[in-house]
């Protein structure tokens, strides 16, 4: 039996993706690494370091600097984005969330984040969504990120679940392998083929109801 969702917070609960894009676009532009849309995706889900690891990469860039050198374009790249995000209110959430959330919690499910962001935090607050996830994983405390399961894995222990009694809901490949990885249940939003690998998925986060989750599943 399902009794606990583990969320995603980019791409699921609200679209911070445009400001991350916009904040390392900017460093990109600083070091000399041609920005593209392909790249701007495949930072969705990945941490910080890897996130600069990949932008260097791109670049051919990635043995010209020392460790000091990228944790500090890491450091300048996050004030950009705390910057970015400072205007986030409730209206930043996606449609259906909060309805959805208010739905799971009625119906007594144990519920969780599991975001890659270590400034998860201060976005749920600015979305007023602490009261949804007293839960939160501490992605600092992990030692790989998506797409190893590790996340999902903490994720359940969290909750005092087993991984087969969880669903986990995310919008990038990487998300939707860490899931499946765990032995959880796979909820997918967004594009079929990204995410081809998700038990469930839904084209918008409008169609995650538990009506159509458990006509998907039984739950
Ligand atoms: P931070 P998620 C991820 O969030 C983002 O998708 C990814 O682009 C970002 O680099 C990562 O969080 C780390 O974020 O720099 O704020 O610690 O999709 O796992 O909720
Ligand atoms: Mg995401």
């Amino acid at each position: 039996d399902i009794k606990g969702f583990i969320f995603d917070l980019d791409g699921v609960i609200t679209l911070t993706s445009k400001y991350h894009g916009q904040a390392w676009h900017q460093l990109a532009d600083e070091l000399g690494v041609t920005w593209t849309k392909a790249l701007a995706d495949g930072l969705k889900g990945i941490s910080r370091m890897d996130s600069l690891e990949m932008i260097l990469k791109a670049g051919n860039k990635e043995n010209d600097y020392t460790e000091e050198e990228k944790i500090r374009f890491a450091a300048k790249k996050n004030d950009n984005y705390l910057t970015l995000i400072g205007k986030m209110t409730d209206e930043d959430i996606l449609p259906g969330i909060p309805a959805f959330l208010k739905d799971l919690a009625a119906h007594n499910y144990k519920i969780c984040l599991a975001s890659a962001s270590k400034n998860s935090p201060i976005i749920l607050e600015k979305l007023d969504l602490v009261k949804y996830f007293p839960i939160v994983v501490d992605p600092s405390k992990l030692k790989k990120g998506k797409p190893d399961p590790e996340i999902y894995v903490r994720g359940a222990e969290l909750l005092h679940l087993k991984p087969e009694e969880c669903i986990g809901i995310e919008d990038a490949a990487a998300g939707i392998q860490a899931i499946n990885g765990a032995g959880e249940t796979s909820i997918g939003i967004g594009d079929a083929t990204e995410l081809s690998a998700a038990d469930i998925r839904f084209a918008r986060t409008t169609d995650m109801t538990l009506v159509n989750i458990e006509a998907a599943m039984k739950i």
